[in-house]
């Protein structure tokens, strides 16, 4: 790839964004450090797939009951051990593990991370788009606060990231007011990006989500997908991956929204995790000119009752989840 000098990296992002308060630079630089080298450790096995065996099935099941595949347990062991290396994070709850793992450090100010260590696992399998989820918190000021309780009460999300491991592998952060967006270089290792601040476009026409659930939806959702396809000018088109990631990647850059609503019956929580794939999801968006909802109510503003609570999920650019909320009877406060 050719080298344009307007490139930056994520420590350039980091150092630039703490320049005014270096109190937590040290641990943020760590921990960044740690996503981008699980980011190239996932894309080099990744792009073997299964001539290295990394495919396929670990034939066992999660704590929510779903079939663990390799790869979720190889991206758990590789971000677990960076994390852990970093010295610089406190606690990490992960989507395959049932409680956090409490981790030594050193740093002045450590670091929680909430993580999905391979999103889309049904994708693995062919070959399509995956990605890894990170949500970083400051731990809560109370030094009460038991290990258990740390993400239940910790604020929202300071940095998010994730990892798309697709055509090229991307990582996107979210820091301080704005997300950037770096591509890996496979021949050097280092995440490359333009300097300067990505946003949803406006006027985006895609809307994403699985529509064979649909009649297990309320009314007004039914309605509202009948009406962006059959009546809203312009129409919208359904783009779906099935791998969160991919699918948000492409709406960032594109201009679409995600839904991932509650069902009637076994999911009326909707599917998606609050903690690991909601709020970095949230953050990200309300940091490129967005807004994340579960239908109702801001998702930066739930706080978690549990750790591995699920959530619906309602995500894109401001003008179309407005349209949103408008359309099935909630509208958004102020907007
Ligand atoms: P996973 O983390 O176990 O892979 O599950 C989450 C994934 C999301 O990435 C994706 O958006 C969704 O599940 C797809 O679900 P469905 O197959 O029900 O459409
Ligand atoms: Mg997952």
């Amino acid at each position: 790839m050719q080298k344009n000098s307007s490139f930056t990296t994520p420590f350039d992002f980091i150092m630039e964004k703490t320049s005014a308060d270096q109190t937590e630079r040290t641990s943020l630089l760590l921990v960044t450090g740690a996503i981008e080298q699980g980011g190239r450790v996932m894309a080099a096995l990744l792009r073997k797939g299964p001539l290295v065996g990394v495919t396929g099935s670990a034939l066992v099941r999660n704590i929510q009951g779903e079939e663990v595949q390799k790869l979720d347990q190889i991206g758990q062991d590789t971000f677990l051990s960076l994390f852990r290396r970093s010295r610089a994070v406190m606690s990490v709850l992960s989507e395959e593990a049932e409680q956090p793992d409490n981790l030594p450090y050193d740093q002045k100010n450590p670091l929680l991370v909430a993580m999905d260590p391979l999103d889309g696992s049904s994708n693995i399998s062919v070959n399509a788009p995956i990605g890894s989820i990170f949500a970083v918190f400051h731990p809560p000021l109370s030094s009460s606060t038991a290990p258990e309780d740390l993400f239940l009460k910790a604020a929202s999300p300071v940095l998010s990231a994730y990892l798309l491991y697709s055509v090229s592998t991307s990582l996107v952060l979210s820091f301080s007011g704005e997300t950037r967006v770096f591509t890996l270089d496979p021949d050097t290792g280092e995440f490359l990006g333009a300097d300067m601040p990505f946003r949803f476009p406006e006027n985006g026409k895609i809307y994403s989500t699985n529509e064979a659930y649909l009649p297990h939806w309320e009314k007004s959702l039914q309605e509202y997908v009948f009406w962006i396809k059959s009546e809203r000018n312009p129409a919208m088109i359904l783009r779906y991956i099935g791998a969160l990631v991919g699918d948000f990647h492409r709406n960032l850059l594109k201009g679409g929204i995600y839904l991932y609503p509650a069902e009637a019956g076994e999911k009326s929580s909707g599917k998606l995790r609050l903690l690991y794939e909601a709020y970095p999801m949230a953050h990200i968006a309300k940091n490129s000119g967005g807004i994340a909802t579960d239908g109702k109510q801001d998702i930066l503003s739930i706080v978690p009752r549990s750790i591995h609570q699920r959530v619906p999920l309602v995500v894109g650019p401001s003008d179309l989840v407005c349209e949103f909320h408008e359309r099935t009877g909630n509208p958004l406060p102020g907007r």
